[in-house]
């Protein structure tokens, strides 16, 4: 498979696996997985065939580590990022001192109001790792890189998750913890 059709493939999984799976007649249970034999019949009835072995490239070879297989390889779910509900049933974890959120400048003015919401997802999305922050923040044009006081966060009570591809997750951020 050459690159842009893997990133085709990859983004209609992520539309469906965390977005909208009833548009292709899946249904995720409520920890988010589904069949993969049901996914892969879903996917060649809408215009997107792929087998097995291809499906199992791009679980392994994406670069966010988007989505993963049970134990027994035979469901699939996204690795976070979803609006549908489900509950991933991740442990709360404890984070590290900072964490990093990019954000684009037009968003800057609530966010240091209202502090940083959900919007559409379950979770605000932090990261340890500046730089995949302001990759994130970049999709809305010049990066924004801002950083939370994870460890003080916590310690007043908020709950981090971190999911199977290493995002952290948390409700919400209040304004007092992010410093630019
Ligand atoms: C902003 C992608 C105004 C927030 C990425 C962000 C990430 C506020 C946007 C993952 C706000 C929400 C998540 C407030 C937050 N007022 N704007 N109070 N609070 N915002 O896409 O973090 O490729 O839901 O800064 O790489 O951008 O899909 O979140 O700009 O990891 O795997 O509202 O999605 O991963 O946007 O991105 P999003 P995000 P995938």
């Amino acid at each position: 498979m050459d690159a842009q059709h893997t990133t085709r493939l990859s983004k209609f999984l992520s539309r469906h696996l965390r977005h909208a799976p009833a548009a292709i007649g899946l249904h995720l249970d409520p920890s988010g997985w589904v069949p993969v034999a049901d996914l892969l019949a879903a996917c060649a009835a809408h215009g997107h065939p792929l087998t097995r072995d291809e499906l199992e490239d791009i679980v392994e070879d994406n670069d966010k580590q988007r989505f993963a297989f049970d134990e027994a390889g035979q469901r699939i779910r996204a690795q976070q990022g979803h609006s549908v509900a489900v509950d991933l049933q991740l442990a709360p974890a404890e984070p590290p001192a900072v964490l990093y959120h990019g954000t684009a400048p037009a968003a800057l003015a609530t966010i240091r109001r209202e502090g940083l919401q959900k919007m559409s997802r379950h979770h605000v999305h932090l990261t340890a790792d500046e730089a995949s922050a302001r990759r994130v923040g970049q999709r809305r044009g010049r990066p924004v890189l801002l950083a939370i006081e994870a460890a003080a966060l916590h310690t007043a009570g908020g709950i981090f998750y971190r999911s199977g591809n290493g995002v952290w997750l948390i409700e919400a951020v209040p304004p007092q913890y992010i410093r630019a």
